[in-house]
């Protein structure tokens, strides 16, 4: 029987289980599915843990998500395209979930395919081999309930284990003297550490402008962010502002490029992640830096040197669980051979056509439009529901909007489901003064 290897249990892993179970619901004989999880549940970042550093087995946690999280996309531009959130809570629900109510929502629909059966949790997965002689996979697995290591063969690898989770750290003068607290956004976990304290943030993407929010929001005295390239431009609020670059720290002065300087309590560093595989080795290892055109991958991918490896979820991302499962139901038809993969000119001509066009993009509206054609060619092969792409890449056109309007109060809009039809209701408190994000809360609408 045909094996596939799994790497990972959050959005992209689960996507890739529940193509196959699909094809299994409609009478398709499927290969033998194992995933291997590092953590003890699934859902990826999702499923937050308030450990930093290494994990109760050593091993480097994971998670990136942080308390008070709140979804910071429309969930109309993620919903799942074969389970709506409406199918989920049973009523539409306000449009910006925090982050436990997401998490519920993935877990719903894996949950309901009966697909846990098939995730050895608690599993690192050390390393990957291919043997070209038998073509197959061996697969090193280390079992950390039983402390056990072990070794077993597939005819294919998917990895889907995320690419938000290795800091990457740049180094910044002076940091090592510096006296407060140092941290990268894999760590941050509780804004009400960094009440009545003046922080400086060095980043101008999605963690800095939303740590930087929400240290705002629990009550820092100062936010500072601090670009490379060039400032974020929102409307940012009083006690909130943007600089160049940080060019060194004097004791607890930051200096920045522009000569000006301001004395701060703590240094988050949100450069971003790095792509990180130290299960793979050199002729199985994706290495790319986070764009929207992965190198490497055939259509975002099939891995171009080895087609019986695949990655899902290796893209910078503002299309991400509808996107992973399109990808993911790709892999799994040309691993049942329903999809005919063609020979490697023509994947490297077509991953030239779209490397040529990405690194023509301008603006976010732009890239929210090239990630919308690729979900859309790759939805054109599979029987993954089709939805409204268009539709999906205007309500992130609106939600752009929003943000430009207002950066501390674009998650009190609403918007219209593309699965379902039905209008979002708007959620019953301001973002800003929501403190509480349970589930339970949320949903009291
Ligand atoms: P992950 O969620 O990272 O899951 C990967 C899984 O692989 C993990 O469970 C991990 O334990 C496992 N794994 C890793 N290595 C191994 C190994 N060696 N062996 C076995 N298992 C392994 N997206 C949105 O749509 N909306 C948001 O609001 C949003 N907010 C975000 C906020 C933060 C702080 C971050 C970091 C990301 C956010 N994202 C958001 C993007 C996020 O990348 C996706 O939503 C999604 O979690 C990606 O899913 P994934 O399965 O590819 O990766
Ligand atoms: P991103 O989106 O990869 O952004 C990384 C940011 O870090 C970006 O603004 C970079 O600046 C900046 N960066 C990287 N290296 C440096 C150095 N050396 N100095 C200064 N600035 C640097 O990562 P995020 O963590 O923001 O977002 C990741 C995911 O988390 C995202 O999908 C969200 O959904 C949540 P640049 O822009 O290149 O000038």
């Amino acid at each position: 029987m045909t094996r596939v290897a799994v790497i990972g249990a959050g959005p992209s892993g689960l996507a890739q289980l529940r193509a196959f179970q699909s094809a299994a619901q409609k009478g398709a004989d499927i290969p033998e599915v194992v995933c291997f999880e590092k953590q003890a549940d699934w859902g990826g970042l999702w499923n937050y843990t308030w450990r930093t550093g290494l994990d109760e087995y050593g091993e480097p946690v994971h998670g990136s998500m942080y308390r008070y999280l709140w979804s910071n996309g429309p969930k109309e531009c993620l919903e799942f395209a074969d389970y709506s959130f409406e199918e989920h809570f049973g009523k539409p629900i306000a449009s910006y979930p925090p982050r436990a109510v997401l998490w519920d929502y993935i877990k719903g629909r894996v949950e309901k395919a009966d697909v846990r059966k098939w995730v050895r949790f608690s599993t690192p997965v050390r390393m990957v081999r291919f043997d070209d002689a038998t073509k197959k996979f061996t697969v090193t697995a280390h079992d950390r309930v039983e402390d056990r290591m072990y070794d077993e063969e597939f005819d294919y690898v998917v990895v889907a284990s995320g690419h938000f989770s290795t800091p990457n750290v740049p180094y910044f003068e002076g940091v090592k003297t510096f006296n407060g607290r140092v941290m990268h956004a894999h760590d941050f976990r509780d804004a009400l550490e960094f009440k009545d304290k003046d922080v400086l943030i060095v980043g101008r993407s999605y963690s800095a402008e939303d740590i930087g929010s929400q240290c705002w929001k629990y009550g820092a005295k100062s936010v500072t962010t601090s670009y490379r390239s060039k400032p974020m431009g929102f409307k940012w609020p009083e006690r909130f502002e943007e600089r160049p670059l940080l060019q060194k720290l004097v004791n607890k002065t930051a200096h920045f490029a522009d000569g000006s300087a301001k004395e701060v309590d703590a240094l988050i560093l949100c450069t971003g992640y790095l792509h990180h595989f130290p299960f793979l080795p050199d002729d199985l290892r994706l290495k790319t830096a986070n764009r929207l055109w992965s190198d490497s991958l055939y259509k975002g991918v099939v891995y171009e040197t080895n087609p019986q490896l695949s990655y899902i979820g290796m893209q910078d991302q503002f299309y991400t669980f509808n996107m992973f499962d399109a990808q993911a139901w790709w892999a799994r038809d040309v691993i049942m051979g329903r999809i005919e993969l063609p020979g490697p000119e023509e994947m490297k001509a077509h991953f030239n056509k779209w490397r040529a066009r990405e690194e023509k993009l301008e603006n976010a509206e732009q890239m929210i439009w090239f990630q919308g054609d690729y979900v859309l060619e790759l939805l054109e092969d599979t029987d993954y529901p089709k939805f409204d792409v268009e539709g999906t890449n205007q309500t992130f056109m609106e939600w752009e909007h929003h943000k430009a309007e207002n950066i501390m109060g674009f998650r009190d809009h609403a918007y219209r489901s593309l699965m379902t039809g039905n209008m979002a209701p708007k959620h019953h408190t301001p973002w800003l003064e929501a403190l509480d994000d349970t589930l339970e809360v949320y949903l009291k609408n």
